[in-house]
């Protein structure tokens, strides 16, 4: 399935052709979730593949095995993606699932079962350059014009995916409707790999000693990632990515938008956030007050 240059509108949101038709997004927002799963749900581009390495070593105790022999697609599928009835239906034991889908979109059948959510946000400034920096990369994505094109687009709504406000106040404010919810930021994860470790761990009553704790951390650093290429994409051949472009493993940071964002820029999206965000209570760290 290439289809690079396909773009899929399902319900006033566009996806990537290469990855999603009508009948996988149909797939997904008609799926029978078992009790069983756990979904991680994110914007793009919010430390999704970060969560998909926390989960596979907490369930393995911290045992990197299955992390550096199966690509993360294959152990946590994208639920809306072409594939993932092949990778669903093989699937042995508890599942872990994943998607971007909005709120809107999923909830119809996730409230139908006690599936496990875990929802991860980012602060939307280094979305948007993560997001940016992607679309050089990925031959799936659009062309994305310069920063500044891109992130009124951005701000829009109007990229691949939907709107990050919607996405980020639809699930967050709805957290209640679903039984089993975990909220958790990229950069709590980045300033506290350790506690968010347990915090996932405990969520997912799965208990680690501490021996255990340890070596998961070590697998699921940014270092140990970029070079693991179940994680870091380095499998897909350079006509769906161009990996002379930049990396998937990109840098990793909490406020790397200061490296692109005009003052004007940045001006801009606290207003636009301030707006969307009025009636939301949400707190998000924008930059590390030093490296940690
Ligand atoms: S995607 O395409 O939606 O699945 O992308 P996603 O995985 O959500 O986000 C990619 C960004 O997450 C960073 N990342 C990490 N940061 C810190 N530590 C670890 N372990 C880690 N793993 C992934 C990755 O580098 C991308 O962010 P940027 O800012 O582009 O570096």
């Amino acid at each position: 399935m290439s289809r690079l240059d396909v773009t899929e509108t399902f319900h006033s949101i566009t996806f990537p052709g290469h990855l999603h038709t009508q009948d996988s997004l149909n797939y997904a927002t008609n799926f029978k979730f078992q009790d069983t799963d756990t979904v991680i749900v994110t914007y793009p581009k919010s430390g999704t593949t970060w969560m998909q390495e926390i989960l596979s070593l907490v369930l393995s105790k911290g045992d990197p095995t299955i992390a550096q022999t199966q690509p993360n697609w294959a152990r946590a599928p994208w639920l809306e993606q072409y594939y993932s009835p092949d990778v669903l239906n093989a699937s042995k034991g508890p599942r872990i699932i994943t998607t971007h889908l909005p709120y809107r979109l999923l909830a119809p059948a996730l409230k139908q079962s006690k599936a496990k959510v875990i929802y991860v946000a980012r602060n939307l400034k280094d979305v948007s350059v993560s997001y940016y920096h992607f679309h050089n990369v990925a031959k799936f994505l659009p062309d994305q014009g310069t920063f500044s094109e891109f992130l009124n687009a951005f701000l829009e709504g109007s990229v691949h995916y939907g709107s990050w406000f919607d996405h980020v106040k639809g699930w967050t404010s709805h957290s209640k409707d679903i039984q089993n919810f975990l909220y958790v930021t990229y950069e709590e994860m980045w300033q506290d790999l350790h506690g968010a470790l347990q915090k996932v761990s405990r969520f997912l009553q799965c208990p680690l000693t501490e021996d255990e704790l340890i070596r998961a951390q070590k697998h699921c650093s940014f270092n140990s990632m970029k070079e693991n290429a179940m994680v870091n994409y380095t499998l897909i051949p350079q006509e769906i990515m161009d990996h002379s472009k930049g990396k998937f493993m990109r840098k990793g940071k909490v406020g790397d938008w200061k490296n692109i964002f005009t003052e004007e820029q940045s001006f801009l999206v606290d207003d636009v956030y301030s707006s969307q965000m009025a009636d939301s209570s949400l707190k998000f760290l924008w930059e590390c007050p030093a490296e940690i």
